[in-house]
């Protein structure tokens, strides 16, 4: 690779002058002034990476749930007004992050019902990704885990989406569901009224049931294998394992949707049944204990909450919303993942990250992964390169130095059969001598 001739060179600090010339000799030496590295493989740009869920925010959620149910006679039921405060406290919130929101009306047991329906504007309306919740809890209590848990989860990834200005290849819609527990009735409702152009234009729904727990377990629903694998892989890259939602079909929202043929998941960490002595090992918790023992109980409040399941589903909705409505779900050809985004390297600052979320590549990486890269930079021995792991270890791709070509436009290869292949990987990048800088053009995984 050789700098194009006439092209400026670029200022240099007296320092950098001095190692210009062994710069150059050391390149010769090295080929790296003639020889040309591919450039990274084309391929559809991968996910973005969703961004992390914050706790503090769910949390914040489940209060407010709980205040709303102990201002209006203990619960957040179908017919009762703590239902419809619950709509307007979500709503509200939409609202003012800039979503396009629909109140849904419908008669169940002689009291109206409710659905909010949220759209994110822009994408593509021919291809919906939805998310959603009910928001009903029954007549015992505040229905903190069943289900503000997943109301709350749902509004997060929600409003994670306006808060990053994500505009998804595919249209967003999210949707809290009323009377749930009456039988589903709120979300048969809302597909019923579906005409068939629409219901085909659903790519997919994601259910969010009880997410928190206290004794908490962590089921996938395997309805559909491409979302089932989405979750799944992002439960494996943590070192999460998981179970097959087996408590019977049907149990909640993503029904209607299945039996109208739209592909379904969700998670779920457990309702009445109690957790066996493996499950406790590999999760935690407790055996011979319900996973949640205030199940449909006045109990089921805000002490009712595993923060932890909480807070790992929250995050893994968030990833699964963005993957599926990235348009990368599938890996390219060759499972080769990209990232095409231009990220500017600060002249001599911090690191910056760019992310590649790799899913449908099961197990751990190759020994030999290839990761391409592509940055445009006046002085490369600035460049100090690492490849990060979705479990965040690092393998050094490039130090820094004296050689003071252009860019660097190169594949490397590294053993990664230590790690999981699903998950978020990250290019790292840091320049960390002033007076020369660029950016990274695009960085390529193949596995
Ligand atoms: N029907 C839910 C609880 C429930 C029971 N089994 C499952 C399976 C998957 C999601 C939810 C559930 C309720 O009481 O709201
Ligand atoms: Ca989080
Ligand atoms: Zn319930
Ligand atoms: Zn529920």
């Amino acid at each position: 690779m050789s700098t194009p001739a006439g092209r400026r060179l670029p200022r240099r600090s007296p320092r950098r002058r001095a190692a210009l010339g062994a710069g150059l000799a050391g390149l010769l030496a090295t080929g790296l002034l003639t020889g040309a590295a591919p450039a990274p493989a084309s391929a559809a740009p991968a996910a973005a990476a969703a961004p992390d869920i914050p706790l503090a925010n769910l949390k914040a959620h489940l209060s407010q749930f709980q205040s709303i149910a102990q201002a209006n006679g203990g619960n957040r039921a179908h017919g009762r007004p703590g239902y419809r405060a619950s709509v307007d406290y979500v709503k509200g919130k939409l609202d003012a992050a800039g979503y396009t929101t629909t109140v849904q009306q419908f008669t169940s047991n002689g009291s109206t019902g409710y659905n909010l329906i949220a759209d994110w504007p822009g994408g593509d309306t021919d291809s919906v990704v939805m998310a959603g919740a009910h928001l009903d809890s029954v007549g015992s209590g505040a229905g903190i885990n069943d289900n503000a848990s997943g109301s709350a989860g749902v509004l997060e990834v929600a409003l994670a989406v306006a808060r990053s200005g994500y505009r998804p290849d595919k249209h967003l819609r999210f949707a809290w569901w009323g009377a749930e527990e009456l039988g589903l009735v709120g979300s048969r409702h809302y597909v019923g009224g579906l005409s068939s152009s629409e219901r085909s234009k659903i790519d997919g729904y994601l259910n969010f049931d009880m997410i928190a727990s206290p004794n908490a377990g962590y089921f996938v629903y395997d309805d559909d294998p491409r979302i089932e694998r989405v979750f799944k892989d992002w439960f494996a890259a943590r070192g999460v394992p998981t179970e097959i939602e087996t408590e019977g079909d049907g149990r909640s929202d993503h029904a209607p949707f299945k039996a109208a043929g739209i592909p379904v998941g969700g998670l779920f960490t457990g309702a009445g049944r109690t957790k066996t002595t493996a499950q406790a090992q590999k999760w935690g918790g407790t055996a011979g204990v319900a996973f949640d023992r205030c199940y449909h109980s006045s109990c089921d409040n805000t002490s009712n909450v595993n923060d932890t399941a909480l807070d790992r589903n929250g995050d893994a909705a968030a990833h699964a919303v963005w993957t599926l409505s990235s348009g990368a779900t599938a890996p390219p050809p060759g499972g080769v993942f990209e990232n095409t985004a231009d990220v500017p390297i600060p002249d001599g600052g911090p690191a910056v990250e760019s992310p590649i979320t790799v899913t449908g590549v099961p197990g751990n990486a190759p020994g030999a992964l290839r990761v391409g890269v592509d940055i445009r930079h006046t002085y490369r021995g600035d460049l100090v390169i690492d490849l990060v792991a979705p479990d965040g270890s690092a393998h050094r791709l490039k130090g820094s130095g004296t050689d003071s070509g252009d860019d660097v436009v190169a594949t490397y290869t590294v053993d990664a059969s230590s790690e999981a292949a699903g998950g978020t990987w990250r290019l790292r990048v840091q320049d960390v001598h002033r007076y020369d800088s660029g950016h990274l053009d695009d960085w390529s995984l193949t596995f």
